[in-house]
């Protein structure tokens, strides 16, 4: 007989986290589906004052309307200059209808004039998974660098055009995917979460 792979929802509405996602966690032995599945889901609002609280809402709200495991993650980018915001509004940094493209030019907007060593910033990552009421585990990663003074590259999504990976000359959008793959924030907090997955009891009451 076969054993039946462990499903886990991927609780994320952005296609660029879904991409990276299922790219990190490719060959682990359990089954992602992806919200694709569940078409008139409605966003979960997102009002916590953390990136765990956030996550945590995510992953137990969707895990309760679909009956799912649910993995979700809650990420940001934090800039020195700005006292480490948008952090967590990072989304909706550039206010109602916020795009990647707003965003960015919002953030070259708050940091023109600033010299190159004064544009330290970092990107953040929780994980979150969840089952209906409980939350099984949770993990986290970061990844240091500073803020470019215009847009450059189209690789990987949001902030990637302006974000200079510490130790490294040309943004994510300019770097090969395969690098943010291995230092990212994302990249960094789902290692931990396989590590940790091998302890997790999915069906404790
Ligand atoms: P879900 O809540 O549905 O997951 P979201 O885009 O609203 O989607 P967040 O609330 O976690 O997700 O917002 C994170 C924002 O931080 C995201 O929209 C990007 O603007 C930025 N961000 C996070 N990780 C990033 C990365 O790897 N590259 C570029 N930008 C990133």
């Amino acid at each position: 007989m076969t054993k039946k792979k462990t499903r886990i929802l991927l609780g994320t509405k952005n296609q660029g986290k879904v991409r990276e996602i299922k790219k990190l966690l490719r060959g682990f032995p359990i089954k992602f589906i992806d919200l694709k599945k569940f078409k008139d889901i409605p966003s979960v609002k997102e009002n916590g004052r953390t990136y765990r609280a956030n996550a945590g809402k995510k992953a137990l709200t969707l895990a309760r309307m679909t009956g799912e495991i649910v993995m979700a993650e809650d990420s940001g980018i934090e800039v020195k200059a700005l006292g480490w915001r948008p952090g967590i509004y990072s989304a909706r940094y550039s206010g109602r209808g916020a795009t990647d493209v707003r965003n960015n030019a919002k953030l070259l907007r708050e940091l023109n004039g600033l010299p190159v060593s004064k544009r330290q910033a970092r990107y953040r990552s929780v994980v979150v998974l969840a089952r209906a009421g409980r939350v099984l585990m949770a993990s986290q990663g970061s990844c240091r660098g500073r803020i470019e003074t215009e847009l450059k590259g189209r690789n990987g999504f949001g902030y990637d055009p302006l974000f200079i990976p510490e130790g490294y000359k040309k943004t994510f959008g300019q770097l090969p995917i395969k690098i943010k793959h291995r230092i990212s924030h994302r990249a960094r907090a789902l290692r931990q979460f396989k590590k940790k997955l091998i302890y997790v009891d999915f069906f404790r009451k």
